[in-house]
């Protein structure tokens, strides 16, 4: 940790390392570009209208799983915050805007009087003004939040861990890692719990291609945009000259692998250039960027991974009638 920047009695943010090993935007975009093929990261979608695109995917009709997630807190978050004995303390990766997450501080504090909550995210303007209304609404919650990339945090000493900790990695958001990445992250996580520790992992389950695709190719064009949002970044950042009308969207389940595929796919041959980089690059017409991976997990991917990272599988939690998505404890 280099700082403090914040502090009151309920309320402190912490400054991260610096990320050691992560490439640049720019590295990233002249790798993945002259690839044989060519990709772009999926962590690069959010920028700021990236991350406001983002947030309008998890209201559309077709993108379930915001909502599904959500629907299975406030049903069973009661039992989820009892499940290790109490107390608990939580640490939060990826936070975001922590709208679910209010929901389990919530029925945490109706059976232990204070909590603390450890949100790590990249973004420190989000933890600041999610801590704020925190440590407004709830009189016995402590925050102390960590802004960085939550494996350099995670990683640290100064991470406070007093009591049993219940961390949450929830959204989905292990489903954009491949899977051996996944089984990295998961063991990362495991080797900052102690023994008795939980984690609450939030996965969205393998189903219908047809639902998958609607998921993520809605008829109004949100998640288009969302993606083609990466090619108007590099036109903004490094100069490129992307003409986003030439390039259309494409996702595609391959159930084999259990993920759904996004693409940028060029309408036409055509020709590129990103300034900053001093790149010329060609397209051919139909070849595709690959830009982003989302993983589903089945009930049995979930007992194998968490096996793999040295953790059991407690309990689990899905929307009923639905069951399209599933919480799952796993215990160290
Ligand atoms: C953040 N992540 C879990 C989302 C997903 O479902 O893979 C990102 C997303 N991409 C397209 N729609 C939503």
């Amino acid at each position: 940790m280099s700082g403090t920047s914040t502090t009151t009695p309920r309320l402190e943010i912490r400054s991260g390392p610096a990320p050691q090993k992560a490439g640049s935007f720019a590295e990233d975009v002249r790798a993945g570009l002259t690839a044989r093929s060519k990709h772009l990261f999926s962590k690069y979608f959010y920028d700021e209208l990236g991350s406001a695109l983002f947030d309008a995917i998890t209201v559309l009709p077709e993108y379930y799983l915001t909502r599904a997630e959500t629907q299975i807190l406030r049903e069973c978050g009661w039992e989820m915050v009892r499940a290790l004995g109490n107390p608990i303390e939580f640490i939060e990766l990826g936070s975001g805007s922590a709208v679910k997450t209010r929901i389990l501080i919530e029925e945490a504090l109706r059976v232990q009087r204070s909590l603390r909550y450890s949100p790590i995210d990249i973004s420190g303007e989000a933890l600041r003004a999610s801590a704020q209304s925190l440590v407004a609404a709830y009189p016995g919650l402590t925050v102390t939040a960590y802004a960085g990339d939550y494996f350099d945090v995670l990683g640290t000493a100064q991470l406070r861990r007093e009591g049993r900790v219940l961390a949450m990695f929830m959204g989905s958001n292990i489903g954009n890692y491949e899977p051996q990445d996944a089984a990295r992250v998961l063991r990362g996580i495991a080797a900052s719990l102690k023994p008795g520790d939980g984690l609450l992992l939030g996965t969205d389950l393998k189903k219908d291609p047809r639902v998958l695709e609607l998921a993520y190719d809605d008829p109004t064009g949100v998640t288009a945009a969302f993606n083609k949002n990466l090619l108007a970044r590099i036109n903004r950042d490094l100069d490129g000259t992307f003409d986003l009308r030439a390039f259309g969207h494409v996702a595609h389940y391959d159930s084999r692998r259990g993920a759904v595929f996004s693409y940028l796919e060029a309408k036409r041959a055509q020709k590129v250039r990103v300034g900053k980089l001093d790149l010329d690059l060609r397209f051919d017409r139909g070849e595709r960027i690959h830009t982003e991976s989302s993983y589903k997990y089945s009930p049995q991917d979930i007992e194998r991974i968490a096996k793999e990272a040295g953790m059991r599988l407690l309990q689990s939690w899905t929307d009923m009638p639905h069951e399209r998505f599933r919480v799952n404890l796993l215990v160290k």
